[in-house]
C-alpha cells in the first residue's frame, strides 16, 4: 500500500471512476504522473515529530510551509496521516494521553510541515470543549503566515455534521484555504459515494475557504492516498 501502483491495483476499477474526484485543478483532469511521483517522493522522507502544542503561546515559530489536519474525532485523521506518511509516527504519539487535545506539529523531510489539529464534534462534547477548540484552532490558523492549506477530514458515509460547518466557519473568517478529504470510502457503495459527494459540493459552496475539488480516500485500502500525497507536494518548500 502507498505507492501509486499499488493504489491504483487495490482499488480496481473504483480508482478509475473517483480519477475526475482526485485530479487537479480542474474537475476533469487526471493528476500527472510527475506530480504522483513527487508525491511519492517526498513522503518517502522522513518525517520526524516536532512539538505538541496545547497553548496559544507555545506555538512554535513558523518556519516551512505547513498543511493542516482537521476533522470530528474518530473521522479517520491517524489513519490518513499513518497512510500518507508510510510510517506509525503521529498516531502512536498522538495515543500519548492528553495529547490528541494538543496541536501536534510534523516535519517532513525539512520541507513541509505536518499539523494534526485536536478532533471536535464528540458526541456530548461540552459548551467548553467547543469553546476550547475554537480559541486554540483559531489561534493558530490566525498566527500562522505559513499555512498553506487545511485538510478537512469528512466520514465518507455521513456528509457535513453541524460541527463540520462550524469549523468551516472558522476556516472561512480565518481566510484559510481548505480542502475536504473523503475518509473510510471503502465503507460506502459506489452510488452511495456519488450521491454524498453532489451533496457535499452543494453545501460546500457555502463556504469561501473550500477548494471545489473533493479527495476520496480510504487508509485502509489505500485508496487516494498518492492522489492526496501529490497535491501535499506541490504546497512543499522545493526540494
Ligand atoms: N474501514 C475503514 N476504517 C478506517 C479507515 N480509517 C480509519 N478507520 C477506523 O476508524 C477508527 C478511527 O480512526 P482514527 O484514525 O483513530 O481516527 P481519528 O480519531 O480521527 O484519529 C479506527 O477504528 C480506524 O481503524 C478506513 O479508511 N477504512
Ligand atoms: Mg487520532
Amino acid at each position: 500500500m502507498g505507492h501509486p501502483e499499488a493504489c491504483r491495483n487495490g482499488a480496481g476499477g473504483r480508482q478509475e471512476n473517483l480519477a475526475a474526484v482526485n485530479g487537479g485543478a480542474d474537475p476533469d483532469e487526471d493528476v500527472s504522473a510527475e506530480a504522483l511521483e513527487a508525491g511519492r517522493l517526498l513522503f518517502a522522507q522522513p518525517c520526524v515529530f516536532v512539538a505538541g502544542v496545547a497553548k496559544r503561546s507555545a506555538l512554535p515559530e513558523a518556519e516551512l510551509p505547513e498543511v493542516a489536519f482537521a476533522g470530528r474525532s474518530n473521522v479517520g485523521k491517524s489513519s490518513l496521516v499513518n497512510a500518507l506518511t508510510g510510517r506509525k509516527t503521529l498516531a502512536r504519539t498522538s495515543r500519548t494521553p492528553g495529547r490528541t487535545r494538543q496541536i501536534n506539529i510534523f516535519r517532513l523531510a525539512e520541507r513541509l510541515h505536518l499539523v494534526d489539529l485536536p478532533g471536535y464534534g464528540y458526541a456530548r462534547a461540552a459548551k467548553s470543549e467547543i469553546a476550547a477548540w475554537t480559541g486554540l484552532v483559531e489561534a493558530y490558523l490566525a498566527g500562522r503566515p505559513t499555512l498553506r492549506r487545511v485538510q478537512l477530514l469528512v466520514d465518507a458515509r455521513h456528509g457535513l455534521k453541524d460541527s463540520d460547518h462550524r469549523a468551516l466557519t472558522v476556516l472561512d473568517k480565518a481566510a484559510v484555504s481548505a480542502q475536504v478529504v473523503l475518509t473510510k470510502a471503502d465503507k460506502v457503495g459506489e452510488a452511495e459515494l456519488a450521491a454524498n459527494l453532489e451533496r457535499l459540493a452543494r453545501e460546500l459552496a457555502r463556504h469561501v475557504s473550500c477548494h471545489p475539488r473533493i479527495v476520496v480516500t480510504s487508509a485502509q485500502q489505500g485508496l487516494g492516498i498518492a492522489e492526496l500525497r501529490a497535491g501535499l507536494a506541490q504546497l512543499a518548500a522545493a526540494a
